[in-house]
């Protein structure tokens, strides 16, 4: 990292504590663990295991054939940072008043201070420093320091674990789709204890599964319950770490230096390949240092767990995975550690069973659907209008294996996982899709689909998602001939043959895209236009957003959208748009757009940059970059919004760099700078180099960092990029 990065409470707006759990949170891929209050109790307590769920039944006022039968719900573990203090004549300290919190971006340790008060108004000072191991990622240590402030006697201090029900944010009773719900079969018990150490074994009925969890002293000798004492010495200090068996069952204790430490080695090789830094602007340098920051924190690295909605940061959408990962978190991933981008695709082969059997019951002989929201692949969505219906995650998948598999040829991947998948995904298009007769010509046309917009539902031609199935059917296509080449045993083994592959070259070339002939622009879908536009004007500001305050239906019969859907495509798929047409459609659709979903903003401010508008690029980012830190959505205490965090990252890069790959396979820059900064700098992994990108006023410079020469395209025209650092002055200068 360039130099030190901090957060601290005055860089965040709300001071509401659910809040500040969330935006402090800790996390490694593995568990996520909210920076509550230690002494005084959350609503939500805050430990979450990154694929750690338990079923419930979904029951339906009116069920139908193969809705989804059971949901799927993140288990929320006991408090880890929890500690019971009491003073000497048994009065405990019950009140904790923070004063200060401070979330080290460079190295991962988050330090926290806290004035604690018992009933008799006698105060001491409480300063907490956690970390959370990135490299053995069942460990997080956590040290108390206390000070003695009026009250100067002995402190006795508990650190058993507290079992008590961990709370769901709300009962099955609430409006709001974006909470989690309660759940009444988890078993929490003390399974080993003794005056060291304490054991505790959390397990669920449904799900059957079972996670077992250890606290103890730093030192060999620290005992669980102990007295300190502040008489003699002002200040003290005692720490515990909590860790889990790992997968083979065993477990060695770490120290918390070596947690520490492999927090901070961690943290520099990611900032190492994947830093993006604002010159001139150190509010949103911070904030987007952050997002990164969070965004790593919350993805799974090991090929069977993925990156929730909230990633471990809050149990809101219940822990699901949804397209976010695909289509707004991979892409960061691709282009700084594509090793972990690869992982979160096995993820999803590894669920391919899952989406195979969900084709079937959609009455389509072959293919697979993958979920639209799950933690283990399996459906879970009770409302297929907004869920099932949204099949452009195939397409999504698709779209981020051909991108993963652009950046880096990684042949290996293709072989054992990607390939099939776009076999599978592609042959589930073919199936649901049909063919029809359009102005005298055949075309291919997708029917009863929902794109992007959750606000516009079960339509014909979404333009996104035709957009994406024929990217998904291209892929295929030609994938599938690079694979036939390479390895024709991998190849004859998917039982594929060249004719399939052709018809999804003919499907392709004939897939039907709505456009509305009167504003010259991309239809959202066949009948987008006719309906009225959504009375903006007499919408009360506090009826947003839409989706808890009007029925569904009544929002699906006007023209309204929750979140970018055309406009997403037409920044995913830059060379199928020439500029006036895109400037209509960013025009026509940003007026109708309520931004209700937290995945709006980045793809309007992406969009914008590339637009050269950058009074809007540069206004969305600001919004999308903050967002969790200014509660923008108002529910940041659920968990941030990871698709945001991710997309900041594609507003600066895709958006004001101008990042692409062609088609051709080339990587290609549009810089376009806000006047609010001086310059900004990220770094790339592409195809094995590492390049480092610094555009200021007048002058873009490119380094290749690692790697072998090649070529780059920077504002239309290409040049050989080798070992010495190519810098272009942009016209003008
Ligand atoms: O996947 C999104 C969807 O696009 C909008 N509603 C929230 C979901 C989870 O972030």
């Amino acid at each position: 990292m360039t130099k030190d990065i901090k957060l601290r409470l005055k860089d965040v707006s709300s001071s509401n504590p659910g809040n500040l759990e969330a935006v402090f949170s800790l996390g490694n891929g593995h568990f996520g663990v909210r920076a509550t209050n230690p002494i005084e109790s959350s609503a939500v307590e805050g430990t979450l295991v990154n694929g750690f769920f338990e079923y419930s039944p979904i029951t339906y006022g009116e069920a139908a054939a193969y809705y989804p039968k059971r949901n799927e719900t993140i288990v929320s573990l006991p408090n880890l940072r929890k500690i019971r203090v009491f003073d000497d004549g048994h009065g405990e300290f019950t009140h904790s008043k923070l004063v200060d919190m401070q979330l080290d971006l460079s190295n991962g340790k988050l330090v926290e201070e806290y004035e604690l008060s018992n009933d008799k108004k006698q105060t001491i000072k409480m300063n907490v420093t956690s970390a959370i191991d990135q490299r053995e990622v069942h460990f997080y240590g956590i040290e108390y320091a206390f000070e003695a402030e009026t009250y100067k006697g002995d402190i006795y201090i508990d650190k058993n674990f507290v079992l008590e029900e961990a709370k769901g944010e709300t009962g099955d009773d609430i409006d709001d789709p974006r909470k989690t719900r309660e759940l009444k079969s988890i078993k929490r018990e003390v399974v080993a204890t003794d005056d060291l150490s304490q054991t505790i074994a959390i397990s669920t009925a449904e799900s059957k599964q079972r996670i077992e969890i250890t606290a103890y002293g730093f030192n060999d000798e620290s005992h669980l319950s102990t007295k300190l004492s502040l008489a003699d010495e002002p200040k003290v200090s005692y720490g515990f770490i909590v860790g889990e068996k790992n997968e083979k069952g065993d477990f060695a204790k770490e120290d918390f230096a070596t947690i520490k430490e492999n927090s901070a080695s961690f943290w520099h090789d990611t900032w190492q390949n994947g830093e993006v830094s604002i010159a001139g602007n150190d509010e949103l340098n911070l904030a987007l240092h952050y997002n990164i920051f969070q965004l790593n924190q919350a993805t799974g690295r090991d090929g069977k767990t993925n990156i929730a909605a909230k990633g471990l940061t809050g149990p809101g959408y219940e822990g699901h995975t949804f397209w976010d990962t695909e289509m707004y978190m991979i892409p960061y991933f691709i282009y700084t550690n594509p090793e972990i981008a690869k992982k979160l695709l096995v993820y999803r082969y590894n669920t391919l069973d899952f989406a195979r059997t969900r084709a079937r019951e959609l009455g389509v002989n072959q293919g697979a659907l993958f979920a639209w929201r799950s933690i283990n692949g399996e459906e879970t969505s009770a409302y297929y209008p907004a869920s099932t219906a949204a099949y452009h995650l195939d397409g999504d998948i698709a779209y981020a294996i051909g991108n993963y598999y652009q950046a880096t040829h990684d042949m290996e991947f293709l072989k054992d996982y990607g390939f099939e998948m776009l076999l599978e995904t592609a042959r589930f298009f073919r199936e649901f899709g049909t063919w029809a007769k359009k102005d005298g010509k055949t075309v291919f046309e997708f029917h009863t689909v929902t794109g992007p917009d959750e606000y516009t539902a079960m339509v014909d031609n979404n333009y996104f998602t035709n957009r994406m199935a024929q990217n998904n059917f291209n892929l295929a296509y030609k994938l599938g001939l690079v694979l036939m080449e390479k390895n024709p045993e991998a190849f004859g083994k998917l039982g594929v043959s060249i004719e399939e592959l052709e018809v999804f070259k003919d499907i392709a070339e004939k897939i039907y895209f709505p456009f509305n002939d009167e504003y010259q622009i991309n239809a959202q879908d066949d009948t987008f236009f006719s309906k009225a536009i959504w009375p903006f004007d007499e919408t009360p500001k506090d009826k947003y957003p839409l989706l808890l305050h009007y029925h569904p239906l009544n929002i699906y019969r006007y023209q309204v959208n929750k979140q970018a859907d055309t406009v997403l495509a037409d920044l995913l798929f830059p060379e199928t748009i020439d500029d006036d047409q895109l400037s209509r459609e960013f025009d026509y659709y940003e007026k109708i757009t309520t931004h209700d979903s937290s995945l709006s903003r980045s793809i309007f401010s992406a969009l914008a940059a590339r637009m050269g508008d950058m009074k809007k690029a540069y206004s969305y980012f600001s919004d999308t970059v903050r967002m969790d830190l200014t509660d923008l959505q108002g529910n940041t205490e659920d968990g941030l919004h990871l698709a945001n965090l991710g997309g900041s990252w594609l507003s600066v890069v895709q958006g004001f760099a101008g990042m692409q790959v062609t088609s051709a396979g080339e990587l290609k820059i549009i810089p376009h700078l806000p006047i609010e900064w001086d310059g900004f700098e990220f770094r790339i992994v592409f195809n094995g180099r590492l390049l480092n990108i610094n555009i200021i006023d007048g002058k873009t410079t490119i380094k290749l960092v690692d790697g072998q020469p090649m070529n780059i395209i920077v504002d239309n025209k290409s040049y050989k990029l080798e070992k010495a650092t190519l810098e272009i002055l942009s016209k003008g200068e």
